[in-house]
């Protein structure tokens, strides 16, 4: 078997002396003389802009920031030009609502073809192309005189955030020197979008790695070079801003998937909100002080990222991939009135998803009958196979490609109209973060009524392999199950790893134990027995890192219990906001009520850590809060060190072996071309001799365009991987010869304008024998768009 192909990054567009390429080429602590005259340049340059900004700032006007919050009508739209229009007079003080910002962005796209994608565990769902890059952002807010006060929020186009690749981050900051040396593990936090349509086999336990046959370094590199680049370009951007939140109500891009449990949640407790998920899209706004532009936003609102269906096989970032893309490209159109800075980066983050589902139209049976799921479990005629959830745009049977675009659109209008708008809430105060490894194999607690509980070591049941109504099991299972399995499959897996003793069982009770994962330990861990509690802090805003799946009301009541202990540590003028992001750092899959767990359905029976889960997560989340409050000193306790699989991972993912253009013919050569002239609307499309793209992923570059051609018959660049409506597919013709065909196709329906175009692709093949890898594009015939 061959070994995985290295990341052939080398090919990256720039030149060779930038960060980008030092990262892309995994060296960063080489050329390190060069690194060193850039940083203390960089460093001198900074220190004076700090210097200019505070002198600049004294007897800044005294603005009633404090009652933003409570009214919501003030339009401190023009109130806020006086941020940096002010008179200079006043006594010397740090003006606590000016912070160090900063945003970046970097690609992330790992093998998109070859590769099982990751989230709907289905073996069979391999990738065969790419329809959108991925991309980390990256936003860090830190004190402007304190520079160990600083965190870094992060959102991977991932399924989660994860132990391997947050190590491997941490690894690369490292490595970066002194200057990067104040990001550390506990002030990095590492959240994914949860789109279950990005390559897999980057995770560090076993059980997220059988369907994708193990791990793979190619993948996982992609993920953390990119992650990193996007923190060195927030932190090479770093300037003097401030903050502002605001927050809106998006009705339709969420509904709840898993009603049945919620409304086990006390009817008392359920009343105190309109709806049975979370509407709320929270946003902060990141504005510099020097010329009073937007550099970015991030805001947090949960759905589920399944719009694209498990039977589909192209790379995406799913839903929040497409709000991003329109919110970045929007702004970037027309920066001038939106106020925006160039390279604005808009970050889509994920919140307490765990029963959201972006189907908004409801999970019907697909056996012909027509009807809804039933409640209880989402089964159709006993099994759950036939339920599915129905986006927007059901019935296309264009794998969710629609829904998916249009439940994206609509959190990107929300974001906007939160943007647009007058009503944000400065932020004020400090700045702080804290992070500790909390073994939930057995962590005793006492309950708020003063009962002492405990948690279990990770366990799936029965409802885990029956999936939901956005990705059904592919096995005999069903939802709500309270007896044993029927799946002989299931039986064997289930007790070949260890089977649960009767402690387990009475801890986990009532979950039917299918896989007792956090006792299983050969050849190394299957699933976290040791999580990652994280929370940061901004002034008043308070971030809760999640690294499981919270349902709505485990969100509800976990950001509760934290605003009500962040009382004492804001300043009572501004009252906490809190959020809840992830899945991060690790994925601990999900988080429900004790009441919710009682129902085992699929988020119930994936809770790992028994029915005192969520309460633990937030006992352990409020005994370290104190640290941080203002005068805090020291830090939470390291914890115990999780296991680190990312050396000892199996994998049985071949590498490319090698390509061939076929018998006659050329890499790039036309096979299939395009039309002389489409209405606007159609789908143009071209199909080119092709090489495998695991050969190189064009990370920050692109294997497909379209170009246009300009009134003095020049070729302009004005589609590539980055745009939904350009579709890459990739398909093996002969395995022996290695032939294989490429096709990109552009659906010109997305406001492409008329004029004449060609397609362009870029490939890479890999030589049989010798192994090079050479690069090659072709070129489609002319086209016009009328
Ligand atoms: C699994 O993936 C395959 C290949 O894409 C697809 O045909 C099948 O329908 C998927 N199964 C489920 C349960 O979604
Ligand atoms: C993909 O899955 C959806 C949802 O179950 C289904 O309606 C559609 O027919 C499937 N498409 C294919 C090609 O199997
Ligand atoms: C869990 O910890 C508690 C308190 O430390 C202890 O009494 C109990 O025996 C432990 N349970 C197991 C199963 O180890
Ligand atoms: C968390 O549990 C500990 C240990 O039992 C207890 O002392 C503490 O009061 C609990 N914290 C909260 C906020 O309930
Ligand atoms: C406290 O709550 C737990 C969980 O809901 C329950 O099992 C226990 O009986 C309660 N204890 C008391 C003293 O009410
Ligand atoms: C495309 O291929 C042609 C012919 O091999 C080569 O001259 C050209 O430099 C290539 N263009 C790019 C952008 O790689
Ligand atoms: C899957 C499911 O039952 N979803 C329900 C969630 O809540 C909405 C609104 O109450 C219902 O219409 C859905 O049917």
């Amino acid at each position: 078997m061959d070994k995985p192909t290295p990341p052939l990054v080398l090919k990256s567009r720039h030149s060779p002396d930038s960060q980008a390429a030092r990262i892309r080429r995994g060296a960063p602590v080489h050329n390190m003389a060069r690194l060193h005259v850039a940083v203390a340049l960089a460093t001198a340059v900074f220190v004076s802009v700090i210097i200019s900004q505070l002198v600049y700032s004294f007897g800044f006007p005294q603005l009633d920031f404090w009652h933003w919050q409570s009214d919501q009508d003030f339009h401190h739209g023009t109130e806020q030009t006086h941020l940096y229009k002010g008179k200079q007079s006043g006594e010397l003080v740090e003006d606590p609502s000016q912070y160090l910002i900063g945003v970046g962005k970097a690609d992330i796209t790992g093998p998109v073809v070859e590769l099982n994608l990751m989230g709907y565990a289905n073996t069979s769902q391999v990738g065969t192309g790419l329809r959108q890059r991925l991309y980390s952002r990256a936003f860090i807010v830190g004190s402007p005189s304190d520079t160990t006060e600083r965190f870094v929020y992060m959102v991977l186009d991932t399924q989660s955030g994860d132990t391997a690749i947050r190590n491997g981050i941490l690894e690369g900051l490292q490595s970066l020197g002194s200057e990067y040396s104040v990001y550390t593990q506990k002030n990095v936090a590492v959240t994914g979008t949860h789109s279950h349509s990005g390559p897999g086999a980057w995770l560090n336990y076993l059980l997220p790695q059988i369907t994708s046959l193990g791990f793979d370094k190619q993948s996982y590199q992609a993920i953390v070079d990119g992650a990193l680049l996007s923190i060195i370009r927030a932190h090479e951007g770093l300037t003097i801003g401030t903050v502002s939140s605001g927050s809106a109500r998006i009705a339709d891009a969420n509904i709840n998937r898993s009603l049945y449990a919620y409304l086990a949640n006390p009817a008392a407790e359920r009343a105190r909100y309109t709806d049975n998920v979370d509407k709320t899209m929270t946003l902060l706004k990141f504005t510099r002080l020097s010329d009073g532009k937007d550099i970015g936003i991030l805001n947090w609102f949960a759905v589920h990222g399944t719009s694209l269906l498990g039977n589909q096989t192209v790379i995406a970032a799913d839903n929040k991939g497409v709000a991003a893309y329109l919110l970045e490209k929007d702004v970037a159109a027309n920066a001038d009135t939106l106020n925006a800075a160039p390279g604005f980066v808009a970050g889509f983050s994920q919140a307490n998803v765990g029963d959201t589902t972006p189907n908004v139209n409801g999970a019907y049976c697909e056996d012909g009958s027509g009807s809804e799921c039933k409640l209880e479990d989402s089964t159709c005629g006993g099994k759950s196979q036939d339920c599915h959830g129905r986006g927007p745009f059901f019935g296309l049977d264009d794998g969710g490609v629609k829904s998916c675009y249009e439940i994206g659109k609509r959190q990107y209008e929300g974001a906007k109209s939160i943007y647009g708008s007058s009503s944000f809430t400065e932020i004020t105060g400090k700045v702080r973060s804290l992070h500790s490894f909390v073994d939930f194999s057995n962590y005793t607690f006492t309950l708020t009524n003063g009962s002492v509980v405990s948690t279990c070591p990770a366990a799936m049941g029965n409802s885990f392999a029956a999936g939901t109504s956005d990705g059904p099991g592919a096995f005999d299972f069903v939802q709500n199950d309270p007896g044993a399995p029927s799946n002989p499959f299931w039986n064997v897996v289930g007790s070949a790893i260890s089977p649960p003793d009767e402690t387990q069982k009475k801890c986990q009770w009532p979950k039917p134990i299918l896989l007792n994962v956090g006792q299983a330990k050969v050849p190394y861990d299957w699933s976290p027995n040791i999580v990652d509690i994280q929370v940061l802090r901004v002034g008043q805003f308070i971030i809760i890192v999640s690294p499981g799946e919270a349902t709505t009301m485990s969100g509800r009541r976990w950001r509760e219990a934290v605003h009500n202990a962040a009382t004492k540590l804001v300043a009572v003028e501004t009252p906490p906001i809190v959020v809840l992001g992830g899945p991060a750092n690790s994925y601990t899959h999900y988080i429900t009520t004790e009441e919710e767990y009682f129902i085992q359905r699929y988020e119930g029976a994936s809770t790992l850590y028994g029915p005192h889960t969520l309460n633990a997560y937030i006992n352990a989340t409020l005994g370290f809060l104190p640290f941080l409050a203002d005068a805090a000193t020291g830090t939470s306790p390291a914890g115990p060190t999780p296991p680190d699989n990312r050396e000892k991972s199996i994998s049985l993912i071949n590498g490319v072996v090698y390509d061939g253009p076929g018998i006659g013919k050329s890499y790039g050569q036309v096979q299939t071309d395009v039309k002389a002239t489409y209405a606007v609307g159609a789908i143009v499309s071209a199909v080119f001799v092709g090489a495998n793209p695991r050969n190189n992923l064009h990370l920050e570059s692109t294997f497909a365009a379209v170009e246009k051609r300009g009134d003095d018959a020049t070729w302009t660049r004005v589609k590539d991987d980055t745009d939904w409506e350009l579709l890459y597919e990739w398909k093996r013709v002969d395995g022996l010869l290695g032939s294989s065909d490429v096709t990109i196709s552009w659906d010109t329906g997305l406001g492409a304008s008329k004029g004449t175009y060609r397609i362009k692709y870029y490939g890479d093949a890999k030589a049989a024998g010798t192994g090079t890898i050479t690069a090659f594009n072709g070129t489609s015939g002319v086209f016009s768009l009328v």
